[in-house]
């Protein structure tokens, strides 16, 4: 209750209070999905005390937040129980496998399971007497050593893990061997190297199918199989992924494009999106994806709120079997499950420079779905037009194109004094070829000045025949676009001032100088989820 609590969401995860960073250790067990997450009880920054929140949900809608998980107790996590992943073993058992910032700074691995298994909340968790299991290994910086994965399984039914680090510049990722997860052996050489990377944080590693719409358990390998690696650089603050081939004999993952590796190549997401992690849920055989969406106000406002940071909400993850050179993202189905009154218009014909109010009561809290349909005979008439266009240094959604920009303005009032366009450009190449944007522009987007107010955007594949189509979760403060079916996302994190609550519209504009476009678009108004406090308070220990 204090001036910036509209910005607290309607359904994307978050805490009651104070700071959150990274997801940690997401599985499904005995009918609850689990959920942890880098908190600090103290405050709404990041800060020495970061311990690992929990929270539980049956649907990932609406969440019991329980005690805190893990704290900085031992002398191996005194300055920080830092991210971590969980294993789920074939006879039941739960690993948690996490960083401790020791009481020297030292970044050391260390293992914990649940007190008791049979408690379907896992809400005690025993940190295991013999850590740290792994320190940084020789010739390695003691702070550039963290974050371990899932484990999976090898074909000598031994399981690996992979730990993001660097060498000079260079990213890299070790891989460790165990029967036990007590001891564990470096393998010689790195899972996968990349030279001006910088500090490989939150590494994920994981297969997908060629052939199917399900997720693969971790340790799925061998034919009909790609593999997925992640990292998220500490230089860039964004999460790049690549698909390759891993090779359990030689320990090497490579990539299948070499101009498309790690932190050279595809990001998730455009916006603000990192330190994710996926887990397989066993439950719906789904690969799921969390992504931490940190604030882009000031850190005072943080502080004066009492909060930062959201999660992504989970998108189910499946390799594109159309492009076969991008993975998928979508919002996991359950999210479909809140939406109540929607609004339909079809057909409707977005002339050049036109901007078209859509009539809903308020739009603060909305799912939207667009398809647009742009004029072919502009597209043929085109030529070479714009053929370097980008979204970040080629001009906003004002700027005007033969064949773009066209899209949506959410979160925009009235008067139009505030908004945040979410839209497409299309560019032609002298030798005819097609290239599609994907842009969010947050130029205009909040009265405030303290807020980030970037042009995210990226290209995005289209394949011959398919319309140019978007999904935008609208949430307060959070605008989470996948387009092409989840090809290209961008989450932004947006601050009005005046297109709150029932003041928030929605409109949509073609700014292209030559070409109409066809519009269809369904809005959605999307229900709240309840969050409920544990009755221990966990979060205020
Ligand atoms: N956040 C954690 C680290 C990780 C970083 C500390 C990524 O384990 O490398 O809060 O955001």
């Amino acid at each position: 209750n204090n001036m910036l609590s509209w910005q607290r969401t309607g359904f994307h995860f978050q805490p009651e209070k104070n700071w959150m960073n990274d997801p940690n250790g997401p599985m499904y067990y005995k009918g609850w999905y689990h959920f942890f997450y880098q908190y600090n009880p103290e405050g709404a920054i990041w800060g020495n005390r970061i311990v690992w929140g929990h929270a539980v949900s049956k649907d990932f809608l609406h969440w019991t937040h329980l005690p805190i998980a893990m704290n900085t107790d031992q002398w191996y996590d005194q300055n920080g129980v830092w991210s971590g992943s969980a294993t789920i073993l074939p006879d039941g058992q739960v690993i948690l496998l996490y960083t401790g910032s020791s009481n020297e700074s030292v970044q050391l691995q260390n293992l914990a399971y649940p007190a008791n298994l049979s408690d379907p909340l896992l809400v005690e968790w025993v940190k295991h007497p013999g850590n740290p299991i792994l320190t940084p290994p020789r010739g390695i910086g003691k702070k550039d050593f963290r974050d371990p994965t899932t484990a999976w399984r090898t074909s000598q039914g031994k399981w690996r893990i992979t730990i993001g680090s660097k060498v000079n510049r260079t990213g890299i990722a070790f891989v460790y061997e165990t029967e036990d997860f007590k001891t564990y052996e470096l393998l010689p050489g790195v899972l996968h190297a990349v030279p001006k990377t910088g500090m490989w944080e939150c590494v994920d590693f994981f297969p997908v199918s060629l052939s199917s719409q399900n997720g693969l358990d971790t340790s799925i390998n061998g034919q009909g199989v790609k593999h997925v690696m992640k990292v998220s650089l500490d230089d860039d603050r964004h999460d790049y992924y690549a698909i390759g081939t891993y090779n359990e004999t030689a320990n090497t993952w490579t990539p299948d494009n070499p101009k498309i590796d790690l932190g050279i190549g595809i990001r998730y997401d455009y916006g603000v999106f990192y330190a994710s992690k996926t887990f397989y849920d066993q439950n719906k055989m789904r690969r799921i994806l969390w992504g931490w969406i940190s604030e882009s106000d000031s850190e005072s406002a943080d502080v004066m709120k009492g909060w930062a940071s959201v999660q992504s909400v989970p998108r189910t993850l499946v390799l594109d079997h159309k492009t076969g050179s991008n993975l998928l993202q979508w919002p996991v189905e359950e999210i479909e499950s809140l939406r109540i009154g929607s609004k339909e218009f079809n057909n409707v014909q977005v002339k050049t420079g036109s901007l078209i109010p859509l009539e809903v009561e308020s739009a603060s809290q909305v799912d939207i779905i667009a398809e647009f349909d742009i004029d072919k005979a502009a597209l043929e008439a085109a030529q070479g037009t714009d053929e370097e266009f980008n979204c970040i240094n080629s001009g906003g959604a004002a700027q005007r194109g033969s064949l773009g920009p066209f899209g949506l303005l959410v979160l925009a009032d009235q008067s139009l004094s505030e908004q945040t366009s979410v839209h497409f450009y299309v560019s032609k190449a002298r030798d005819g070829s097609l290239k599609t944007s994907f842009c969010t522009d947050q130029s205009r987007s909040s009265k405030a000045s303290d807020v980030n107010k970037q042009i995210y955007g990226s290209f995005v594949p289209v394949l011959e025949g398919e319309k140019l189509s978007v999904r935008i979760l609208v949430d307060h403060s959070i605008v989470e676009g996948f387009a092409q079916g989840g090809r290209t996302c961008i989450t932004s994190r947006v601050y009005p001032t005046i297109a709150i609550y029932g003041n928030a519209r929605v409109f949509m504009f073609n700014n292209a100088t030559d070409a109409n476009v066809m519009a269809s678009v369904k809005i959605w108004q999307m229900n709240s989820t309840s969050i409920h406090p544990n009755s221990e308070d966990g979060n205020n220990s």
